[in-house]
């Protein structure tokens, strides 16, 4: 039987997806990449997932890219299926994502917790981008996700030397959003998830939209881009029922519509 990559389940409105190779320390390979990405569009597909929890084990978010599968690709190979470069697909989510990271989040590891929207850590978690090491640069936002989180000298600290940050110096320049006990890191990604499937799921994918287009667009376009949202929001169901909800000093019933 072939290896189970990943094991996802459902929980209320929540697609949890749990990478599952851990005797590789859960090393990113392509059939990982695949059903990682399978699994999200599928959670997206169902009308009744409003966010998705990405997480590993106690030792490993994930350790990088599996080195023993791509040591001995060559050049052509790597350009020519455009290797790894289905990741895309999975930044097109349009539902949250949350990382709950335990353990090593080291080169695509890492780089997977930055596609997700946000990353929840524990002091023992360790992040960094160790490629340098290996011969190679990050190939899958680790210079430009990592850069943007973090600024450009802490990102050249950890691109450069290979060094590992644990997860209080993740939190402190800003690449973790919360630190928890290690204990409570799956919890809380999970806390904050159903937090947020309390809300309306349009207006969820039009918060999400219009954070990243910060990351695209000049100060002008965003903010012309994030009137325009707010605009088309009162077109929605949901955006009369949260006004009136406040306005009667009752809970919001979304419909998602
Ligand atoms: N790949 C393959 N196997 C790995 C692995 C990895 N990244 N990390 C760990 N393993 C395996 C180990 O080989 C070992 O297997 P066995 O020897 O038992 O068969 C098992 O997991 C347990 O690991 P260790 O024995 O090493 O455990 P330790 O506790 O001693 O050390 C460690 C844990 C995480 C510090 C260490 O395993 C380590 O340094 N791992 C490698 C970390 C690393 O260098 N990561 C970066 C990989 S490169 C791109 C997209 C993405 C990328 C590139 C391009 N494109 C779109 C173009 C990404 C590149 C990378 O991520």
């Amino acid at each position: 039987m072939s290896e189970q990559v990943i094991l996802t389940e459902t929980v209320d409105r929540v697609g949890v997806i749990r990478l599952n190779r851990p005797d590789a320390m859960n090393a990113l390979n392509v059939d990982i990449m695949h059903a990682i990405v399978e699994a999200s569009e599928a959670f997206q597909e169902d009308a009744n997932i409003m966010a998705i929890v990405v997480t590993g084990n106690e030792k490993a978010f994930a350790a990088g890219a599996d080195i023993k599968e791509m040591q001995t690709k060559p050049y052509i190979e790597m350009q020519q299926s455009d290797w790894f470069g289905h990741w895309n697909r999975f930044t097109a989510i349009r539902l949250p994502i949350i990382a709950a990271v335990n353990g090593y989040a080291l080169g695509g590891g890492c780089e997977l917790a930055m596609m997700a929207d946000m990353i929840i850590a524990g002091p023992k978690s360790k992040f960094g981008q160790p490629e340098i090491n290996l011969g190679v640069i990050p190939g899958m936002g680790g210079s430009q996700r990592l850069t943007r989180a973090i600024g450009k000298s802490k990102a050249m600290d950890l691109v450069l030397t290979g060094r590992m940050i644990d997860g209080e110096e993740a939190e402190r320049a800003g690449l973790v959003a919360r630190l928890v006990e290690d204990d409570k890191v799956l919890e809380t990604a999970m806390e904050i998830a159903q937090t947020i499937a309390s809300k309306s799921r349009p207006v969820v994918m039009a918060a999400k939209e219009g954070v990243n287009n910060a990351f695209e667009t000049t100060l002008q376009q965003g903010l012309l881009f994030e009137r325009r949202t707010f605009h088309s929001l009162f077109a929605l169901e949901d955006q009369k029922e949260g006004m009136d909800a406040f306005s009667n000093k009752r809970q919001p019933e979304f419909k998602d519509r």
